[in-house]
């Protein structure tokens, strides 16, 4: 039988957490043959609804949970750690600038990198959910100096899978009729949802809807989905975050067969993203034993000027943001 999967989630006790940790100890993170193994991260403010999930999930009698563990320390948490899903993160406070914001996230991400480095497996993969998750990933990956860089990725799959219900939604088709979306950039209001290669049912998605619902409607839909989720909800998404942190790490492990889907991932300088920063790109993955377990950049897709300008726009924002960081010393 397959040995258990050592797999760390931080911000346990928060309310992505809350969603997040039964759909992996139901098995729908690595596999429905694949135990797991889950260690809570959490600060003290946090500490308790964490150790009450923590009961609630030996209440679901998961036959593939084998085992939880509710920590404060980072070392502990990440020793041995195969999957980290980096969820807890500093929000942005009254009257914070973003300096401080990044600073705050700095003091999180840069010590949790630093125990990756030291604790976990040779092969870790590690999803940051946490905002701002592309440059928080990028200053826990540069405090991890003997981690392959592919290791550490940002999700943008919330905003993929927006991206692609908006599209199906318009079009009434089911959402896998809808293929070859892709999400560029940053995970914030600047990302750049992108249809010019997408497909619905075989045919181009360009065809299908006019430029002006595309760059009026669908693009602002999609990068503003998430304030508009506040508004009805009254709080942030949870469970659509929790899902699309499964639907990353999922396919990162298993693969992503003849789709693609958008990861935050480290550039090799491809699409003209300047090398290592993380940003978001169409990807593809290999299942485990099949590759070198890195997602990879899929190649040779045309940006038309309308891409080409929405991409520098929403990278350059990354670019400000690892300056920023670089200034303040976090990596
Ligand atoms: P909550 O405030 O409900 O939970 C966060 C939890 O993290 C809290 O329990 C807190 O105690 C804990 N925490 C804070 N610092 C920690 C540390 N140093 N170590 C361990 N735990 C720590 O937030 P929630 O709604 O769960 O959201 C979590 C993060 O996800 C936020 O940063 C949020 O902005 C981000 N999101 C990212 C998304 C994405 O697509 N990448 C979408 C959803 C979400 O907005």
């Amino acid at each position: 039988p397959p040995q258990p999967v050592t797999v760390t989630v931080t911000g346990a006790g928060g309310q992505i957490g809350y969603s997040l940790l039964f759909r992996i100890a139901s098995g729908q993170l690595l596999g429905r043959d694949v135990p797991v193994r889950l260690r809570l991260l959490e600060i003290p403010a946090g500490r308790r609804a964490a150790e009450g999930t923590a009961l609630e999930l030996q209440d679901g009698a998961f036959p593939l949970l084998h085992g939880i563990d509710v920590t404060e320390d980072a070392t502990a948490a990440f020793d041995g750690v195969d999957i980290a899903l980096l969820v807890g993160a500093r929000p942005r406070g009254p009257g914070m600038e973003r300096a401080d914001l990044l600073e705050a996230n700095g003091a999180i991400f840069g010590p949790q990198g630093a125990a990756i480095n030291a604790g976990a497996a040779d092969d870790v993969r590690v999803l940051v959910v946490g905002n701002p998750a592309n440059t928080n990933a990028l200053i826990a990956s540069a405090a991890a100096p003997d981690v392959p860089p592919e290791r550490f990725t940002a999700m943008t799959r919330l905003d993929h899978n927006r991206a692609v219900a908006q599209l199906a939604a318009h079009l009434h088709v089911p959402v896998r009729s809808v293929d070859g979306v892709i999400v560029w950039g940053n995970h914030s209001a600047s990302q750049y949802p992108d249809l010019s290669h997408a497909t619905v049912d075989g045919r181009p998605a360009t065809e299908l809807v006019d430029e002006r619902w595309l760059a009026d409607e669908y693009i602002p839909r999609v990068a503003k989905r998430g304030a508009e989720i506040i508004e009805v909800r009254g709080s942030s998404s949870a469970a659509s975050a929790a899902s699309a942190a499964i639907d990353h790490v999922h396919d990162w492990v298993n693969g992503t067969g003849d789709r693609w889907t958008s990861a935050g991932v480290v550039s090799d300088g491809s699409y003209g993203v300047p090398e290592g920063l993380i940003s978001s790109f169409p990807v593809r993955s290999a299942p485990s034993g099949a590759g070198d377990g890195a997602w990879q950049i899929v190649q040779g897709l045309t940006i038309d000027a309308f891409s080409r300008e929405r991409i520098d726009r929403s990278v350059a924002e990354l670019v400000e943001e690892r300056e920023a960081v670089r200034a303040l010393g976090l990596i």
